[in-house]
């Protein structure tokens, strides 16, 4: 009986193989998580973009049946698109008639879009305050906006240059413009 118990090895908790096999795998399992949820953000962020250009895009074809041309500037055509959501911001919703006064003080312009309101800034989109604010897309980088610069879109472009927060309008064969999402 008592050399019996004492042949016995005595369990003496995990090798240092098994710890290591075991933290191998937990380490795999949550580097799937946290790529999982990297993917369903990163979903989402496209699917919110979508969403968005088309408020804009709506927008503006509502400011064209008033004025007969599309927001922004006609001698700014930065083919690029860069630089000119404050643009789209002042036309949409700031100072549509562009007299100069802003939405507090001249209560009969028209507002576009009342999402780029930025004290309620609905879509989180807005950077910056009044006049200055521009719109960006879910990746903090500004939305692109051109009118009239391209053949195959002779109305407007809109569009957000990507998680990359790159992109390349004159070539679209480009790589940066893969993950692109709107209309150039
Ligand atoms: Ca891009």
């Amino acid at each position: 009986m008592h050399q019996q118990s004492s042949t016995r090895r005595p369990r003496r908790g995990f090798t240092l193989i098994e710890m290591l096999a075991t933290i191998t795998i937990i380490m795999i399992l949550a580097g799937m998580v946290v790529a999982g949820m990297d993917y369903v953000k990163e979903k989402q962020r496209r699917s919110t973009a979508e969403m968005q250009i088309k408020l804009l895009a709506h927008a503006c074809e509502e400011f064209k049946l008033d004025w007969g041309f599309y927001p922004g500037r006609a001698d700014n055509t930065a083919s690029d698109g860069k630089n000119m959501s404050n643009e789209l911001f002042s036309d949409l919703y700031w100072d549509s008639n562009r007299d100069g006064t802003g939405p507090l003080q001249d209560t009969s312009q028209r507002i576009y879009l009342s999402d780029l309101d930025p004290e309620h800034n609905k879509q989180g989109w807005i950077d910056g305050k009044g006049q200055a604010a521009r719109i960006l897309d879910p990746w903090r980088n500004e939305y692109r906006y051109r009118k009239g610069t391209s053949a195959q879109n002779p109305d407007f472009d809109l569009w957000s240059p990507g998680k990359d927060g790159k992109t390349n309008p004159d070539n679209p064969k480009d790589k940066v413009n893969r993950d692109d999402i709107g209309n150039k």
